[in-house]
């Protein structure tokens, strides 16, 4: 037998010292040692030449150096490893960092929250309820009577006998003004559902109602209010039309127009060549709602107002075509 037990250890470490071995040379120093043909194990084929009295002590030390080379080559094979990760793909610190493509609230949202912010400013909190509601607070409550159109199956959606997706968000104020005694002023943004859908028209769409009411409320108020809404919205430049119309909860009633933004007022496709768009339904409220939550008729007034957030971005924005904010093509809504 030409090398010790400590002969052999002393040149693995020996031949491990070298700084920086790459992976390569420590499997090859593995082989060397440990392989099937390795030195250590030569040493343990060997031990049965070895005289009797010496082969436990020789067996029990050759397999103890087995263990050790083993874990030192283990060792000494992560630390390379990882050197050679980082030298493969080292971190340019001085690069400018990837941008991570930044997302954009959807046109809707932000219209929606731009109108709610020019409503809190002058004072209006925001209310939300329920959109699957229930008969009285859609229909029965607002002065909407059993026989009216907007009841029907072709017009709502019902989810049984008297409850239905609510087709707009006056239920909100409705519930509001169960709850508290004047003087409220709210609006009641939110997603509300007609049975209907098509060019012009998506199932789910979104609205803002608004409600003042107190003592000494007047038409007067309405407009003013309504002015300063439409003059922050669009521009203050803006003209407004207040417009006769007719809903069973107000009287009296108004459609809000304004000068077609396109046209300035010369008539065109979008506004039909009227010159004047429309952009919000509003009016007085009506005693009878006031009655069906308690409220006292002859000392309280108040005017309320409804518009679709759809139709607002689309005039804002000049969009022609409702589909766009449903399609999630995100070439048109990174552009908001
Ligand atoms: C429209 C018209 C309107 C109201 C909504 C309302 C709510 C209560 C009482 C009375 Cl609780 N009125 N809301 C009033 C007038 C018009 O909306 O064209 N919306 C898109």
């Amino acid at each position: 037998m030409e090398k010790t037990i400590a002969q052999i250890k002393a040149d693995a470490l020996d031949a491990l010292k070298e700084n920086d071995m790459a992976p390569q040379a420590i499997q090859d120093l593995v082989v060397k040692f440990l392989g099937r043909k390795g030195e250590v194990t030569q040493f343990l084929r060997n031990i049965s030449k070895l005289p009797a009295a010496q082969r436990p002590m020789a067996g029990k030390q050759a397999n103890a150096l087995k263990k050790e080379l083993s874990a030192i080559f283990d060792e000494a094979l992560d630390v390379a490893n990882n050197r050679a990760g980082q030298t493969e793909a080292p971190i340019d610190v001085s690069l400018p960092g990837r941008k991570k493509p930044r997302g954009t609230y959807h046109p809707i949202t932000q219209v929606n929250q731009q109108i709610c912010d020019i409503f809190t400013k002058m004072g209006f909190d925001i209310a939300e309820g329920p959109e699957v509601e229930n008969d009285y607070h859609n229909f029965e409550a607002l002065n909407i009577p059993k026989n009216h159109p907007a009841r029907d199956m072709q017009d709502t959606f019902y989810v049984s006998d008297n409850i239905v997706l609510r087709t707009h968000t006056s239920p909100i104020q409705v519930r509001v003004m169960e709850k508290q005694p004047p003087p409220v002023r709210v609006i009641a943004p939110g997603k509300v559902y007609r049975c209907d859908s098509d060019l012009t028209h998506t199932p789910m769409f979104h609205q803002v109602e608004g409600l003042f009411v107190d003592e000494n409320v007047s038409f007067g108020d309405l407009k003013g209010v309504l002015t300063a809404f439409v003059h922050q919205m669009f521009d203050d430049q803006t003209s407004l039309r207040f417009r006769p119309s007719f809903f069973p909860f107000t009287e009296p009633s108004a459609e809000v127009d304004i000068l077609c933004v396109m046209c300035r007022g010369k008539g065109c496709r979008v506004c039909s060549r009227t010159g004047w768009l429309e952009v919000l339904g509003s009016g007085m409220v009506h005693p009878a709602v006031f009655e069906n939550v308690g409220y006292d008729t002859n000392r309280y007034a108040g005017f309320a107002f409804g518009m679709g957030v759809e139709r607002i971005a689309m005039l804002k924005y000049g969009i022609d075509d409702l589909r766009r904010f449903f399609e999630n093509d995100l070439r048109f809504l990174n552009q908001f």
